[in-house]
Order: C-alpha cells, then sequence, then structure tokens
C-alpha cells in the first residue's frame, strides 16, 4: 500500500514527543487509535473525565490497538500520554483549549493545552497515526449562516489523511448546515450500520447519509481506496449511540434549546461557545447525559479500534501479496 507517513524523526524532539509503544506499533503497521483531551479537560465533568480517559484506552487495547491520547503537555506534542499526565489534563484549572490555530502559540509557549477534533487531528498526522475516535465532533453552529461560527474541525476533517470515528454532534449545531459543509469540502461521511446521521445522545437525527458501512472491514476498504488511490483527505464515520443508553429526543431538544438561549442571553461566542453549551446540556440532562456520553465513547473507540486493525490487516496482506 503506498501508505507512506509523514517522518516524525523530521519534527524537533522538543515540540513532539511520540510514546515508546505508539512508535513500535506504528513503524511496524500495527493499528494506533488517536484520541482526544478536549473530552478530557472541557467536555466531561470531573471526576468522569479522568476515569472515562483512561475506559477509552482500555477499550481501545481489547481490541488489540494501541491508544495514543494527545495533548500538548508543556509546550510539546504528546501522542500517547501517560496515566499521569491524563490526570493532570483532567484535573488542573485552565488548561488551553486548542484547536488547530491555538497549537503553535501553544507550543512556543510551554503550556499545558487539551487538543480538540481539529488539534488532535493536525497532531496526530504528525505522527501518521490514521484512526482517531472521539464523541461528538464540532460543526456549523445554530446561526452559522450569520455569524460565521463554524468548527475548524470540519476543515481538518478534511485535510488530514486520518479515519475520525464519532457519534456524530449534538443538536447544540445546526446539523443539516455542518452535513452541507462537509459536502462542499468532500469528506465522505459514512454512517455505521445506519443510513443517517446519528445525533449524539440520539440514534437518528433524521438527515439521510449518501453512504454507509456495516463492518470494520468495509470501512477498511474504504480508507484504502481513498488514500492507495491519492484521493487523500479524511473520512467521518458516524456510529450511532448503543440503544439501550440513547436518551429521549424530546428531552434532549428542549435541555439543548434552554442551553441555546441562555448562550445568548450571556453573550457566549468564539470558542468558549461549545464548552458552554456542554455544561449547560449537562446540567440540564443530569447524570444521564454523563453515563451517555461514556458509552457512546466507549463505543466509538471500539468500534475505531476494530477498523484500524482491518487496516492494518490490510496493510499485511497488500505486502505479502508483493512479496510473492
Ligand atoms: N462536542 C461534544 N463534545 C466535545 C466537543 C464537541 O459533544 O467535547 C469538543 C471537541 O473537542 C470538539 C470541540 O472538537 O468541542 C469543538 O469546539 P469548537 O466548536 O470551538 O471548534
Ligand atoms: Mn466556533
Amino acid at each position: 500500500m503506498s501508505d507512506a507517513t509523514i517522518p516524525t524523526a523530521s519534527v524537533p524532539p522538543d515540540l513532539l514527543r511520540v510514546a515508546p509503544e505508539v512508535a513500535d506499533a506504528l513503524a511496524g503497521g500495527r493499528a494506533v487509535v488517536a484520541l482526544e483531551s478536549t473530552v478530557i479537560a472541557h467536555g466531561l465533568p470531573r471526576p468522569a473525565n479522568v476515569e472515562v480517559a483512561l475506559a477509552m484506552e482500555g477499550a481501545v487495547r481489547a481490541e488489540g490497538a494501541v491508544p495514543a491520547t494527545v495533548a500538548v503537555i508543556d509546550g510539546r506534542i504528546v501522542i500517547g500520554l501517560d496515566a499521569g499526565e491524563i490526570e493532570r489534563l483532567g484535573n488542573s484549572d485552565g488548561v488551553l483549549k486548542a484547536s488547530r490555530r491555538d497549537l503553535a502559540p501553544a507550543l512556543a509557549r510551554g503550556v499545558v493545552a487539551a487538543t480538540t477534533v481539529a488539534g488532535t487531528l493536525a497532531c496526530a498526522v504528525l505522527a501518521g497515526v490514521r484512526f482517531f475516535a472521539t464523541g461528538g465532533i464540532g460543526g456549523a453552529h445554530r446561526g452559522a449562516a450569520h455569524n460565521f461560527d463554524v468548527s475548524a474541525d470540519l476543515q481538518e476533517l478534511r485535510r488530514a489523511p486520518v479515519v475520525t470515528v464519532c457519534a456524530g454532534a449534538k443538536s447544540i449545531l445546526d446539523l443539516p448546515l455542518t452535513l452541507e459543509y462537509l459536502e462542499t469540502q468532500g469528506v465522505p461521511v459514512i454512517g455505521y450500520g445506519t443510513d443517517t446521521l446519528p445525533a449524539f445522545y440520539v440514534r437518528d437525527s433524521g438527515l439521510p447519509l449518501a453512504h454507509r458501512a456495516d463492518t470494520a472491514e468495509d470501512v477498511a476498504a474504504m480508507a484504502r481506496a481513498l488514500w492507495s488511490s491519492g484521493l487523500g483527505g479524511g473520512m467521518l464515520l458516524t456510529c450511532p449511540i448503543p440503544a439501550e443508553h440513547a436518551l429521549d429526543a424530546a428531552m434532549v431538544e428542549q435541555a439543548i434549546a434552554r442551553a441555546v438561549a441562555a448562550a445568548e442571553v450571556e453573550g457566549i461566542h468564539g470558542a468558549a461557545t461549545t464548552p458552554f453549551l456542554l455544561a449547560r446540556v449537562a446540567e440540564e440532562t443530569g447524570g444521564e447525559s454523563v453515563a451517555a456520553n461514556r458509552a457512546l465513547l466507549l463505543n466509538n473507540v471500539a468500534v475505531a479500534a476494530r477498523c484500524a486493525c482491518a487496516y492494518a490487516a490490510l496493510g499485511r496482506a497488500e505486502v505479502a501479496r508483493t512479496a510473492r
């Protein structure tokens, strides 16, 4: 497979550290799954955040892949945090939320920063990681047609040659507009065992998707087609929350409507918008939303790990073929 990874050797070690286990797996063509850290620092309440982050790593390992949680630690991109670093991110106050635009300043200033979907993708590419799991992506916010609030996640999904696995997006966003934007950018959006876009706590947004995949092997074949053909870029795999953990759609919609109204009253905008809305929705829905969030994250990381393993197996088959 013509799957050249960008050599990390070209990045000075004071800017990038790849955990030895992750580097070994990548060098050996084995499955690695990147995990983001904004969900730890800004997306989930304490103490669930650290527990869930460690459980996600365990779930990746249980499927035979190597987890690589990504963040900026003291001015250095780290691909594969250790448990102490995950606890530090989860329990420190004032951790920066780093999208792509924030990475270089965070590195230069030597700070600790949690990476968003966009930030994590940008960093994962430096190490050659091809699979990434998260909960919900950022997207076009309600009112985006007027306020231009479209997450940099959508640009990075186009740019990074990575399969991102998520549970769709919360309807704190304008989901139809988010899908339009991804279509314009040419990002394949794939339903995993579904024909419609999942909406995070809710299995079905009612919005049809152009493509679906039913197995990890299906996804691996699409990833190979995307990258080995030279088409390039990323792919978004959307997995519905497991049915037993899904929340009532009307209850979620009411909570989100109240959160969006509160953001307007309080004049929240820019990078603060998503963390504000997430915290309000969590308050409004109580512990139920945290349990649902945990369940969908664990489901997504397991799916991502199975897809990464299937893709690694394709690579081994190709090597065996060409060696014959
Ligand atoms: N949506 C969620 N949970 C999250 C996020 C979004 O349901 O934790 C986080 C992700 O890290 C995502 C980021 O990349 O918020 C998007 O922020 P912004 O809209 O400012 O780009
Ligand atoms: Mn924004």
